[in-house]
């Protein structure tokens, strides 16, 4: 309120204008309130000021203008920090891993699906994740046979055959030829048998061995050992003597 210049009557200041305090004499001590700019002394009404035009607002991201103010919001993937001004990452892998089937990798204003390991490829819908056929695709190449599974594959041997330690050979490994095949034994000490595609034992003691005396054939190889009343000094070079 205001005192008119001729009596001492108070006058109500112009819309969205008051005075700061009271006794004041004139129409020039009506100023805009906060958020709104004029001069009502000059005849100019207090209208909505636009924070957000110069940046007043101080919003590090979007700024939304507001009759008789302004408010900060933010990107898609942010949120709005306790100081309303500034915005920080939204971690939607903390909340129940972004829908992600498998793994979740957090980014700013963002984030993004993965898969375990190297047996999975993410799904078109950037969400699930699909095996990998490693049979099909040919990153596991298998002897004999190959079975897709859930985040790789195994290899496995036709009935009678073994499979080795590197998880794809089978023993009495074959491979083809011109109209016909050819079969390999791969573990030592071993030799293809008569029936042409499975694999025995060699036995040294019967082919070429190193033992002085006795030769004792095992799988794989063959182990040397004394006559009664000798002793073994060397495996490769036996030599005894006579007891009293
Ligand atoms: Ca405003
Ligand atoms: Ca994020
Ligand atoms: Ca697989």
């Amino acid at each position: 309120m205001y005192r008119s210049p001729q009596d001492s009557q108070c006058l109500r200041c112009p819309a969205r204008a008051t005075t700061n305090g009271t006794a004041k004499g004139s129409l020039k001590d009506c100023a805009c309130e906060l958020g709104y700019h004029g001069d009502p002394g000059a005849g100019v009404a207090c209208a909505d000021f636009n924070e957000c035009s110069i940046g007043e607002f101080g919003c590090t991201q979007r700024c939304v203008n507001t009759v008789g103010s302004a408010y900060c919001t933010c990107n898609p993937g942010f949120r709005l920090s306790v100081d309303k001004k500034t915005c920080e990452d939204f971690d939607e892998c903390s909340y129940t891993k972004g829908r992600c089937q498998q793994l979740c990798v957090n980014t700013p204003g963002s984030y993004a699906c993965a898969c375990n390991g190297t047996g999975y490829v993410l799904n078109r819908n950037g969400y699930t994740c699909d095996d990998i056929n490693e049979c099909e695709a040919g990153t596991i190449v298998c002897d004999h046979r190959c079975v897709n599974t859930l985040g790789t594959a195994i290899c496995l041997c036709h009935r009678g055959y073994k499979l080795l330690e590197d998880k794809s050979l089978c023993e009495g490994h074959c491979e083809n030829l011109m109209g016909s095949y050819r079969c390999h034994c791969s573990a030592l000490g071993t030799v293809l048998a008569p029936d042409g595609h499975s694999c025995q034992d060699v036995d040294e003691c019967n082919r070429t061995h190193t033992c002085q005396q006795v030769c004792i054939n095992v799988p794989g190889g063959y182990e040397c050992a004394c006559h009664p009343g000798f002793f073994l000094q060397n495996a490769n070079l036996p030599r005894g003597h006579l007891q009293d």
